[in-house]
């Protein structure tokens, strides 16, 4: 199986440098610290794609990293939530994310990572309601998922399941690789669609790219 691969294409801080890339987009978000530039390093396979901190809060910038051999984006857009962050800078957030996400015909879904310690929280509802708010699909991902107890994990994934009214959340550990390759499936899936990644991809989406071995079922 081939694995796939994350390459940064386009880190964009301001609005006037948000033109549409033509592909499916999956949007990560989270809470500042909640692992998310991590697990986008675990889904590489490489440790320093994304900076990781444990001084959050600073990145301001939505990064466009590109999937092969599918062709679609992951975008990770920035942190939230955290306390030092001025009212300034969380208005910068907003117009950022929401022109982002506002008439993108590509964004597929935005998966939000939550951290598998904790019960739900207010500013994850907060965050899953306004994207639900904007039309857009959340999928739900645990990170973290190592520091937590397989009982406690449970109790947690079901507490979002009834929230959400959806499948349990998928859990995940960028420090075991717990979750990474049924993580991949999914946005594989919600990204292309149900068979995609098989020699013949939807109508009118990207292809892998012809000669290109796309990574077995599991
Ligand atoms: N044990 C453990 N620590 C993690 C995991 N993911 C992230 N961390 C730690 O959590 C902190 C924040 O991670 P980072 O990826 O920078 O979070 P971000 O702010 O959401 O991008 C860092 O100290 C990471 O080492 C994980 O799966 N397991
Ligand atoms: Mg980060």
């Amino acid at each position: 199986m081939t694995r796939p691969t994350l390459e940064l294409e386009r880190t964009v801080y301001l609005l006037d440098q948000l033109a549409a890339l033509p592909a499916p987009q999956i949007a990560l978000a989270g809470r500042s610290n909640v692992g998310k530039s991590s697990l986008v390093n675990a889904l590489a396979g490489r440790r320093k794609l994304a900076k990781t901190s444990a001084t959050p809060g600073k990145t301001q910038s939505l990064n466009f990293y590109r999937a092969q051999p599918w062709g679609f984006y992951l975008v990770d857009l920035p942190g939230y939530g955290y306390a030092r962050v001025s009212k300034t800078e969380r208005a910068k957030w907003a117009r950022l994310v929401d022109a982002y996400i506002a008439n993108n015909p590509w964004l597929r879904a935005v998966a939000v990572l939550l951290d598998a310690r904790h019960p739900p929280q207010k500013n994850d509802m907060d965050l899953i309601g306004y994207i639900q708010g904007k039309g857009v699909a959340v999928l739900p991902v645990l990170t973290k998922a190592d520091k937590t107890k397989q009982r406690d994990r449970e109790a947690v994934r079901k507490q979002w399941a009834l929230l959400l009214d959806s499948e349990k959340p998928l859990a995940t550990s960028s420090q075991t690789g717990l979750g990474v390759d049924a993580l991949w499936a999914v946005l594989r899936e919600v990204a292309l669609g149900p068979g995609a990644g098989e020699p013949h991809g939807p109508e009118g989406e990207e292809r892998p790219a012809p000669g290109a071995e796309a990574p077995g079922e599991a």
